[in-house]
């Protein structure tokens, strides 16, 4: 009896393990001029960000979706194929279902590592969502939202998380600064809170969107999450960029990006953005 238990017990698990995408590897690592960005896909997007002195600042990158025929926010869970780009790119493609519709979107998010020196990393990471449900109903329309979780200094605790602009959230604690900058075209806005507040409001069953408005946080374990918006028809793709930079030994006050991060990031899109940016 016992062993037949456990031979139905060993089938389930290798059923879950097949399910799960076989010995397919859910993990990635990238390296670049003393930098190192990793995150599990597999589990919720835990990752690190550690810089040439072999300190972490970050807990959590996390992807997440709805659409108009969901009634609550989904990660993206399905990973299709995760294919290297080289030392410091990796290319993931996931498909996902809209409501019960299977198979009815394709993600693709490609990240790459810039070291810039000993004091400044970037990872760039373009993302796009495309509609291949070849039926109705149509169209669908797509939330798409960034989640962030940066612990700088190794450490959840001390940091300190305002936006700069409406599409770049910047942490700091002590002289270590992060930026989370987004591409502004069909973004609806952002989100800052204290974790674990806006994890809790996308894992819930209930549809969540971004207030655009600084709660009253306070200094500690900072979080933040973007979202942009768009109706897709069959073969549409709504499409961005995410860029997260550290940098360390930053002077205190507000570290405003060098131009070139908001001219790669934000191009064709600039004059909004620019205009934004000269206000602030
Ligand atoms: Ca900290
Ligand atoms: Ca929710
Ligand atoms: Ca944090």
């Amino acid at each position: 009896m016992a062993s037949r238990f456990l031979w139905r017990l060993a089938l389930v698990a290798a059923l879950g393990w097949m399910l799960a995408g076989g010995s397919q590897a859910q993990t990635f690592t990238l390296t670049h001029n003393g930098w190192t960005y990793s995150e599990d896909v597999g589990s919720q997007g835990m990752g690190n960000f550690i810089d040439p002195n072999s300190v972490d600042h970050m807990y959590q990158n996390w992807w997440w979706f709805r659409t108009n025929l969901d009634g609550y926010e989904k990660p993206l869970a399905n990973l299709v194929s995760i294919m290297s780009g080289g030392a410091n790119s990796v290319n993931l493609v996931f498909t996902e279902s809209a409501g019960n519709l299977s198979n009815a979107l394709l993600f693709k998010i490609d990240y790459t590592l810039t070291g810039v020196s000993s004091t400044q990393a970037y990872v760039s990471i373009d993302w796009s969502v495309q509609n291949i449900y070849g039926q109705i109903p149509q169209p669908i329309t797509v939330d798409f939202f960034a989640y962030s979780d940066f612990d700088l200094n190794g450490t959840p605790g001390g940091d300190s998380a305002f936006a700069l602009s409406p599409f770049d959230i910047q942490y700091s604690e002590g002289s270590t600064v992060v930026d989370v900058i987004a591409s502004s075209g069909n973004l609806l806005g952002y989100d800052i809170d204290n974790f674990p507040s806006l994890l809790n409001l996308l894992n819930d069953s209930a549809v969540y969107n971004v207030s655009g408005l600084m709660p009253s946080t306070v200094p500690g374990d900072m979080t933040n999450v973007f979202q942009w918006r768009a109706t897709l028809n069959l073969g549409d793709t709504l499409s961005g960029g995410l860029r997260k930079m550290v940098t360390l030994g930053a002077p205190p006050g507000p570290v405003i990006p060098e131009p070139g991060t908001w001219a790669l990031m934000l191009s064709g899109l600039a004059p909004v953005a620019l205009r934004l940016r000269k206000k602030a």
